[in-house]
């Protein structure tokens, strides 16, 4: 485990004093915080599962505002359930606060923690199975963009400034390349010219943004299918999580992410880069259950720039695994030496399958609309 059970029983005994830790056991799921399951004996007999998670401090320097935005999320999630009759216990998280009433443990040494029920019988995926799994979880997404169009107060925190400006990402892959600190540009050549190459492609969704054709919403920002947990028994998407980027965005950023981890059904760090290619049945699936969810939220061009969407989200994150390695491997965890090297590669040939597709993927577009 990262941390010890030491720091772990530390923290849980802000949130609950008298409970007495059973069970801990670490997720390795996410590639920026810490994530554990802990079993907790709450009164002589009832043990409950919780997630607890230490969040990254470098990646999220303003931890109290992304609280506040995860709060108010969760409770838009919260009235929503309760207004459509929505299983209260599944549909949204239930964060825990401390004996103190705070939303976290805010410590120097410990780090900045926060602890949520953990949801029974569900599972994040990381590899679609199926069409109808597509649906549903595209499905839940729109729902999630619907909720959020009516969120009220002030506008969520950038909890990541310029997060999704692409245009930045690959100035700073430059930028990166160019310094070259560890060497390891050549080694990068072909990937970091295979992203030059589909740059304006990437920049689509953007510049329509620039122009005034789309509007900012508030979006989840990592959309991907691993965020949404389905019911083990009935496969129903749940319920959203991972709620650290839903800030301003674009809702083909949210498209885009699903296209990015579904529509091929390899994963996101696969070697075998013949093995990559966009399953048009899943495809069409993400359309229409993200178009059925939104009811009607979406303006005409941001339908028609989906398919641009998933190329931005796929493209992107392509350029953010390659700067990560030139860089050093300081932002995404990794699993040995290289492995931000082969994400970068398993992307940048996803985002070229999707440019290959654009006409077909477009005719999908328009016939679910
Ligand atoms: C990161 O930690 P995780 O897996 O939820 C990243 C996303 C990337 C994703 C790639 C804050 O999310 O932007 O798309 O990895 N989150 C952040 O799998 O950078
Ligand atoms: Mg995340």
């Amino acid at each position: 485990m990262t941390h010890s059970e030491e720091t772990i029983k530390q923290v849980v005994a802000n949130f609950f004093p008298e409970g007495e830790v059973v069970h801990i056991e670490q997720s390795h799921g996410g590639h920026i915080n810490q994530t554990y399951f802990v079993d907790c004996k709450i009164t002589s007999s009832d043990v409950h599962r919780y997630v607890l998670q230490c969040l990254n401090r470098k990646v999220f320097p303003d931890l109290p505002g992304l609280m506040d935005n995860v709060l108010r999320v969760s409770e838009q999630m919260s009235n929503y359930a309760k207004e459509h009759n929505m299983n209260m216990t599944r549909s949204y998280l239930h964060f825990i606060r401390t004996v103190d009433g705070a939303p976290a443990v805010d410590d120097e040494k410990l780090g900045f923690w926060r602890m949520y029920r953990y949801i029974n019988n569900a599972v994040g995926k990381q590899v679609a199975e199926s069409p109808l799994e597509a649906f549903k979880t595209a499905e839940a997404f729109g729902l999630f963009q619907g909720m959020l169009s009516g969120i009220t107060g002030p506008r969520l925190v950038e909890t990541i400034k310029a997060f999704h400006d692409t245009r930045k990402r690959y100035e700073r892959l430059e930028r990166a390349a160019k310094e070259d600190k560890f060497g390891r540009f050549a080694e990068s050549k072909e990937i970091f010219d295979g992203l030059m190459a589909i740059k304006p492609y990437a920049l689509a969704l953007q510049e329509a943004f620039d122009n005034g054709e789309i509007p900012e919403r508030v979006v989840h920002n990592d959309a991907k299918l691993s965020n949404i947990l389905l019911d083990v028994t009935t496969g129903n998407a749940i319920c959203v999580i991972d709620l650290d980027t839903c800030m301003p965005g674009l809702a083909g950023h949210d498209f885009g992410d699903m296209a990015r981890s579904m529509s091929s059904q390899t994963a996101e760090d696969e070697e075998d880069l013949s093995k990559i290619a966009i399953n048009f049945d899943i495809y069409n699936s993400l359309i229409r259950g993200f178009l059925k969810g939104a009811k009607g939220v979406l303006n005409d061009r941001e339908v028609e720039l989906l398919p641009d969407g998933g190329i931005a989200m796929t493209t992107e994150v392509a350029v953010r695994f390659l700067t990560d390695y030139l860089e050093g491997d300081v932002y995404f965890s990794i699993k040995f030496e290289g492995h931000n090297l082969r994400r970068a590669r398993s992307q940048l040939r996803l985002a070229e399958c999707m440019v290959e597709a654009l006409p077909k993927l477009r005719e999908l577009v328009n016939s679910a609309k």
